[in-house]
């Protein structure tokens, strides 16, 4: 056994004692709440699921096991020569609770390249679709195709102890994370690089080898890689990708299963797909306005526009969050730091200037402020990933670090299959008139 696994079973046996404790002393305590409003309304505010990886404050924004965006930047170890952290050490940190040595990230870079082989059947797969396949969906099918390698389906068929499900959910999590790179680039190559692919190169840590299979060796793309997987991690546990990966791996199901669903839900417009939704709204802007950098006040004319023809403005608002997504403003210091003077960049932060303030006069969404999406897409295209339809793949990558280290929680802790009460609207009138 590794000894990254070894440690995570010994953190994971210490947690469940106390998990067990908290049941036994604590478990009919109330936590919150249920109203007629939350029920119909996306249950905003219920406390009803743990996740262990990562914590969400509505003003502060993230913390992972405790360490803000700045702090991780600050404290995660780099590549040589890089200032962003390496994905690599967030995902130690996410798994096992505290801060990673420069021997662990190199230990989980060689592990996850020695690993990352795709067997041909999951190209073949990919190459069945037609080329005008979303890449989200080109993505999934990938996915689905490389369910054929789970060691935790195969030996629950072959039957496990309940006690060792962890054991090979971990297994499977960390192949499916070393193979994702692989799989999101042929992607990326196949659709817009006339299917002219590029091998990886084992040497290079897990973010700069996917920038290199993307077709992109430019340091400062490799350093925006680092940062783009590092900041999509994770957002603690009630997103609808972190939340479908756990209610779907709380079946039993494994983690290749689990995943892929969770990777429909980032999908939607409202979720992932909002990166690729931003540029395409900032250039069709662009394209009413005849080109180039549009004022402020032609900003404004849009955004209302926008709100007048019954759409959102992507990138801005917030289930949770209610003050500008520290995911946002780490985008933007890597922005002033590399590229102050891109153009689409400025136009990103015009827009920052004018969406908070129209949103907030029309008084109805209750966050004005941009999430990680508003800004994400301006880096890609700088560095000449102009391609807008592929970025949530690129969010997909990442987001794997988080929802499957949770998904080795919810085994290692044992956590029940998830069946919340539902009821109808006749029940609801009824609970109203007291019958
Ligand atoms: N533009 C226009 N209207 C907005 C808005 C926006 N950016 N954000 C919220 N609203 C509206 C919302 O549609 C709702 O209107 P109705 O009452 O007519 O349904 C109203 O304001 C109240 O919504 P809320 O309570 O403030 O937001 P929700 O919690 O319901 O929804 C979001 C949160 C993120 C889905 C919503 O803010 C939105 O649609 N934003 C644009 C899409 C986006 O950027 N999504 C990415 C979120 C991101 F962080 C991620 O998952 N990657």
């Amino acid at each position: 056994m590794s000894y990254i696994k070894e440690k995570f079973k010994v953190k994971a046996d210490e947690l469940s004692t106390e998990v067990k404790d908290l049941l036994k002393n604590h478990g009919s305590k109330v936590i919150g709440d249920v109203t007629i409003a939350q029920a119909y309304q996306g249950m905003r505010g219920i406390t009803g699921l743990v996740t262990e990886t990562s914590l969400l404050d509505a003003n502060e924004g993230i913390r992972f096991r405790g360490y803000s965006i700045p702090e991780l930047r600050d404290n995660l170890p780099k590549a040589v020569g890089g200032a962003e952290p390496l994905p690599e050490g967030l995902f130690y940190l996410m798994l096992m609770g505290e801060l990673p040595t420069e021997a662990d990230v190199q230990h989980l870079s060689s592990v996850w390249a020695r690993r990352s082989h795709v067997p041909n059947h999951v190209f073949d797969a990919i190459e069945a679709l037609p080329i005008t396949t979303h890449p989200m969906t080109m993505f999934n099918v990938g996915i689905m195709a490389l369910q054929t390698e789970s060691l935790f389906a195969k030996a629950y068929a072959e039957g496990i102890n309940k006690k060792d499900y962890w054991s090979y959910m971990y297994e499977d999590s960390m192949n499916l994370i070393a193979r994702l790179p692989r799989v999101a680039a042929y992607i990326y190559r196949r659709k817009y690089k006339n299917g002219q692919h590029i091998q990886p190169d084992g040497l290079l840590d897990w973010g700069s080898n996917f920038a290199h299979m993307l077709g992109y060796d430019d340091e400062g793309f490799k350093e925006l890689m680092r940062l783009y997987m590092t900041i999509h991690a994770d957002h603690e546990g009630g997103n609808v990708s972190a939340h479908t990966t756990h209610l779907v791996g709380s079946a039993l199901s494994d983690a290749y299963q689990s995943f892929a669903a969770g990777m429909n839900g980032l999908a939607g417009p409202l979720h992932g797909l909002a990166n690729q939704e931003v540029i395409r709204w900032i250039l069709a802007m662009q394209e009413e306005l005849g080109g180039g950098t549009p004022t402020k006040e032609q900003i404004e004319k849009y955004v209302r526009k926008t709100l007048a023809d019954g759409k959102v403005v992507p990138g801005y608002g917030h289930a949770v969050l209610r003050k500008t997504d520290p995911r946002f403003t780490a985008q933007m210091e890597f922005a002033k730091k590399h590229l102050p003077e891109d153009e689409l960049v400025k136009i990103v932060w015009m827009v920052y200037d004018v969406v908070p303030g129209v949103l907030t006069e029309l008084g109805k969404a209750k966050n004005p402020w941009p999430n990680v999406d508003a800004h994400s897409g301006a880096l890609l295209v700088h560095y000449g990933m102009v391609e807008y339809e592929f970025y949530t793949v690129l969010f997909g990558v990442s987001r794997a670090l988080g929802v499957l280290a949770s998904l080795c929680w919810d085994r290692a802790l044992g956590l029940s299959i998830e069946r919340p009460k539902s009821v109808t609207t006749e029940w609801m009138k009824n609970f109203v008139e007291g019958k």
